[in-house]
């Protein structure tokens, strides 16, 4: 026991004042039925006892129980006990794929009455509000790895409906890498860390990726969108979802329809470029979460437009590639996309593992009104999910876990398995029992019981390719043909990187040599780049396959362009680097970013406030130029040591980046005089131009900037 004066000591701390910065701003959200069926399951200490798991309340947790104060420690000390067990078991598998996530609560309302086409209910009422759960996570990395690695993001959706959790389980690009599930282990164990030396961490630049890639020639459109762009986000706020296969919707009447599902941001989408992401990398390697989380903690609430194409069943024949094929998409000139509803994001987590980690996505649980089609990744998806969760949550009662429970009622005759949570009643676990009056009882499809679609099948059992999914390389250079030329040149770069870090030389050819079917021009810049043979098509080209039609070939995709994206200033960062011997006028400076709704970040020396008093955001020191969207340099006249030492680096990574730049005051020791005219660079002696720079956020890049990377 420890002495008395011991204790006395150790509640003598004085508890410094919390001050969290702007909670005037958070915005309250009603609670969703999800998030008020979760109420009953949080934990609120405060001014509550300390106890054990049992209930015990406990006087002391700093010292165990030893025999003497300088003597051993006593194994019936069962709090140290208890303790020291669950810390030791605080772990449980990390996801195989998709290990590093992040979660948040948000809402799915109707906006369109889609009943013509499906009957589930969260579809077919316009204004209908859904409580939902997404997790954006990345595919390669384990849990603890960065939240920027040039990688596919995983968009994965929980709507917890009226008839049960309908999960959509999808991701940021709209192909996949694989089209049979059977080739999924191999594509994960490729593209992982070799298991020799466990290297590289979330990177798909080493030998095992590439050659997977050129070896499976049904990779060459999704690879294509890897090292486009789109896998290096700005934000998770500012990215596509795609479910990527083909679905079904069903109405009451038992019609099908064909449904691809996908989901875009209203702030647009929008990326970094390499070396930037390379450097948040290192910098800030939560900055993807971080973003996420005070975005909707500051009540800028991100919002995506859910979208639906949908072909009837007579059609499903009707196009140069298979519509069932995940390695296509369908393009929008030839199947329009409906707007259905609206994602928001509004409520984040209370605990991490509780729910992130715990949420169980699988693309099985649907609901009356949808349906699987034949795709067959999508099928092996279907046995995968549920199998991984009994290891990784430790059993078959993992749907009885706070955030993976529906928030209609459960009933059925399962029972037993680790962690039984409920209580059922009775001696009755099995069906049409006497005893029990027949409960529960079987729902009708009218009374919403969920009812397969009746597909007609007529086929051999066979393990082979269909002829329809042979084209692997039509849409590959249909994607990349409608991206700009900027878009272009950074998939060349992106390719040049990758395979630099390729260490067999034949592996580097073999993948040339591949993509020269889907651009010759881009697979001879890649080969000069990596000291490659001159690339051969026909060398490259599994005879497997079949070479795209003219027609197919013919086909663009100006929405998976960047290009045109009108950006809106809206939670976009603006650092304002400058020093604190000034007596500009933040206080207007800030008003006016805010007042577009960007995030002015004020950088300077130390953290006092200005004189004009705004909060000062960031020490030079502790904040990186990539990791704002623009840059302000209020020049003082006599500028400090610590100012002249770091302002060099904000600049020239702000310009080099593209991005929009800003100095007011004397330029000239900042920055070349012929790079003060460059585009996106203003240089002004105040802050009235204030619109200008407004306009240049919201053009975000400024690619034909000279002297930039
Ligand atoms: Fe997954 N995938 N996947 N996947 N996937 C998993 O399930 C799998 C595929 C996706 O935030 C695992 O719970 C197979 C396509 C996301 O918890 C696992 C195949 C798409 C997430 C699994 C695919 C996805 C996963 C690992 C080939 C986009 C994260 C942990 C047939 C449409 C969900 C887990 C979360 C996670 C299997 C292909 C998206 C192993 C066998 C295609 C977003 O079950």
């Amino acid at each position: 026991m420890a002495k008395k004066d011991d204790k006395n000591q150790k509640h003598n701390f004085k508890k410094a004042p919390l001050t969290p910065p702007d909670l005037d701003k958070v915005k309250g959200v009603a609670d969703n039925d999800k998030q008020k069926q979760l109420k009953n399951h949080k934990v609120d200490n405060k001014d509550q006892a300390f106890t054990t798991n049992k209930g015990l309340k406990i006087a002391e947790d700093e010292f165990s129980l030893k025999a003497g104060e300088r003597g051993p420690t006593l194994i019936e000390d069962f709090h140290f006990r208890e303790k020291m067990q669950h810390f030791d078991h605080e772990r449980i598998p990390e996801r195989i794929v998709h290990a590093r996530g992040v979660g948040a609560h948000g809402v799915f309302k109707c906006t369109k009455d889609m009943s013509e086409y499906t009957k589930a209910g969260l579809f077919t009422e316009e204004g209908k509000e859904t409580a939902l759960f997404t997790r954006i996570s990345t595919v390669a990395g384990f849990r603890g790895s960065t939240d920027t690695p040039r990688d596919v993001r995983g968009f994965a959706l929980k709507f917890y409906t009226d008839e049960g959790n309908y999960d959509l389980v999808g991701n940021n690009m709209p192909v996949f890498i694989i089209q049979d599930a059977i080739k999924f282990p191999d594509f994960v164990h490729a593209v992982k860390p070799e298991p020799d030396t466990e290297v590289p961490q979330a990177q798909s630049a080493h030998d095992t990726f590439w050659d997977f890639v050129s070896r499976n020639q049904e990779s060459a459109h999704m690879t294509m969108w890897q090292m486009s762009d789109r896998a290096i986000p700005r934000s998770l706020r500012m990215i596509d979802g795609f479910g990527i296969h083909t679905y079904r919707f069903v109405n009451a009447e038992g019609k099908g329809t064909f449904v691809r599902f996908q989901w875009n941001p209203q702030l647009g989408v929008h990326s970094r470029v390499w070396d930037e992401t390379l450097k948040v990398s290192g910098n800030d390697p939560d900055s993807h979460r971080k973003d996420l989380y005070d975005a909707i903690d500051e009540g800028d609430y991100p919002v995506w437009d859910f979208c639906v194409q949908l072909l009837p069943e007579e059609k499903e024949f009707d196009f140069d590639f298979d519509i069932l094929d995940p390695t296509k998409v369908w393009p929008e000139e030839d199947i329009e996309k409906i707007k259905i509803g609206e994602i928001t994001l509004n409520k984040n987590v209370d605990n991490y593992f509780a729910e992130t980690e715990q949420v169980a996505f699988n693309p099985g649980n649907v609901v009356p009104g949808i349906d699987f089609s034949n795709d067959p990744l999508l099928q092996g998806r279907l046995f995968s999910y549920t199998d991984t969760q009994l290891i990784r949550l430790g059993g078959p009662n993992f749907a009885q876990i706070p955030i993976n429970r529906p928030i209609v009622d459960v009933h059925n005759n399962q029972r037993d398995g680790w962690h039984q949570h409920m209580i059922p009643k009775g001696p009755v676990s099995y069906m049409k029992s006497t005893i029990d009056d027949q409960s529960p009882y079987y729902a009708k499809p009218e009374e919403g019981g969920y009812e397969h679609y009746q597909e007609k099948i007529d086929a051999r059992k066979i393990q082979a390719r269909a002829d329809s999914f042979r084209d692997h390389f039509s849409q590959a250079t249909a994607f990349y043909k409608s991206l700009s030329e900027v878009e272009q040149e950074h998939i060349k770069n992106a390719f040049s990187f990758e395979l630099a870090k390729v260490k067999r030389p034949e592996i580097r050819q073999n993948v040339v040599d591949m993509f020269a079917n889907v651009d010759e021009d881009l697979a001879k810049e890649i080969a000069k780049n990596i000291g490659a043979d001159s690339p051969d098509a026909e060398r490259g080209f599994d005879p497997a396959g079949v070479k795209p039609t003219k027609e197919a070939l013919k086909v663009r995709m100006p929405e998976f362009s960047q290009e045109k994206t009108i950006f809106k200033p809206d939670t976009l960062k603006v650092g304002i680097y400058s020093d604190d011997e000034d007596d500009f006028d933040f206080k207007g400076l800030t008003k006016a970013l805010k007042d577009k709704k960007a995030k002015p970040e004020i950088i300077q020396e130390n953290l006092q406030d200005t004189k004009d008093g705004v909060m000062v955001t960031h020490r030079y020191e502790t904040v990186h130029p990539v990791l704002e969207d623009a840059l302000i340099v209020v020049v003082p006249e006599k500028p400090s040591h610590d100012f002249k030492k770091n302002v060099g680096e904000f600049v020239d990574e702000t310009f080099k980046h593209y991005k929009p730049l800003w100095i007011i005051g004397d330029a000239t020791d900042i920055l070349a005089e012929d790079k003060q005219k460059a585009d996106g660079v203003m240089v002004t002696k105040d802050s009235k131009e204030i619109d200008k720079f407004i306009e240049n956020l919201t053009k975000q890049r400024f690619w034909d900037r000279d002297g930039s990377i």
